[in-house]
């Protein structure tokens, strides 16, 4: 309980000097003469000091995710406890907040990876192809095979370099040309999920993408969204982080059960805990291969912060990390 508490107190300690450091820096330009308006300045300042709150919470993740023992990650270490950090460090704000996540990327389906070129041709990846449609099944998404076999051609065809129709539902930029709203295939990896939803079949279905909800704003059935990741194709999935809907798509044979007790075994810290733990999965036939796709530890992390103050403005920063060697910003987007 000491450890924890101190941990947190550390955290917090960071936090904050990160949020003072950076409002030390911030000079505001009040050079306003008698005409300006000020309530517009204040609006501005108000604007600006919720930018600051946003990147000193990404720079604060960078800081974490720098002191990170990279052996392995799981959610027993710092990264993980940032929300709660941020959440205490805005008690030290007067008014001002901060709220966000540091998200591990590797949890979740890699999609840029379900084409590769081989040979100096775009082909589809069948091994990825099936977890992709396995997470439609896991998640009771409604979609008939034909819908989900023609959207995996369709994003095949957005993915791969070529102008080549795949299948019978694939789509390149001819097809998206003749839409109302015209535009191009991507025809090479796509930087943010979103970009799914320009995806033919996807676009018109957007259910599938963000899930249903009841009529109490309750989640009816949950679309692929928080599952699905834009990466590089070398990108594993995390066997600590990734949810047991991950995890019951890395292989046919996983299903619910599985998955629960892997979970329960973790976290795996060294090659010894992933011998312990693998013993769930011994009977699935394509152990090996599933061992290939994943880690024990990340190589990318989503940082989401919001800044907010007590006018109610507040502005968001979303940054992904790299973190094969230094953290390193390789995403970044304020709105
Ligand atoms: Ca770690
Ligand atoms: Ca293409």
């Amino acid at each position: 309980m000491t450890t924890v508490v101190k941990d947190r107190q550390g955290l917090v300690l960071l936090l904050v000097l990160s949020a003072v450091a950076l409002f030390m820096a911030l000079v505001i330009p009040f050079t306003a003469d008698q005409f300006t308006d000020l309530e517009l300045a204040a609006n501005f300042k108000d604007s600006l000091q919720c930018q600051y709150l946003g990147n000193g919470g990404v720079e604060a993740a960078v800081s974490i995710l720098s002191e990170d023992n990279r052996a392995y990650d799981a959610d027993d270490e710092d990264w993980a406890k940032f929300s709660e950090a941020l959440l205490l460090s805005s008690s030290y704000l007067d008014g001002m907040r901060m709220t966000g996540e540091i998200s591990d990327e590797c949890a979740k389906l890699n999609i840029n990876a379900l084409v590769r070129l081989q040979g100096g041709q775009w082909v589809a990846d069948p091994f990825r192809i099936e977890q992709f449609k396995k997470l439609f099944t896991v998640l009771e998404i409604e979609i008939s095979e034909t819908e989900l076999r023609d959207l995996c051609d369709a994003l095949v065809d957005w993915l791969d370099g070529d102008d080549e129709i795949t299948g019978t539902g694939g789509a390149e930029s001819e097809y998206y040309q003749s839409l109302e709203q015209p535009y191009q295939a991507k025809n090479r990896p796509m930087d943010t999920p979103e970009e799914i939803l320009l995806v033919k079949g996807m676009h018109e279905n957007k259910q599938w993408f963000y899930g249903t909800f009841n009529e109490d704003g309750s989640v009816d059935v949950k679309g692929i969204k928080d599952y699905i990741t834009c990466g590089p194709l070398d990108m594993k999935v995390n066997l600590n982080t990734a949810s047991p809907e991950v995890l019951q798509c890395l292989s046919k044979d996983i299903d619910a059960s599985m998955a629960e007790s892997f979970i329960d075994c973790r976290p795996i810290k060294t090659d010894n805990d992933m011998e312990t733990c693998k013993a769930g999965f011994n009977t699935i036939a394509d152990y090996e291969q599933l061992r290939r796709m994943t880690d024990i530890k990340s190589s990318r992390f989503s940082v989401t912060v919001t800044g907010g103050m007590p006018s109610g403005s507040a502005l968001n920063v979303r940054a992904i990390l790299d973190v094969n060697k230094k953290p390193q910003i390789v995403y970044y987007r304020m709105y």
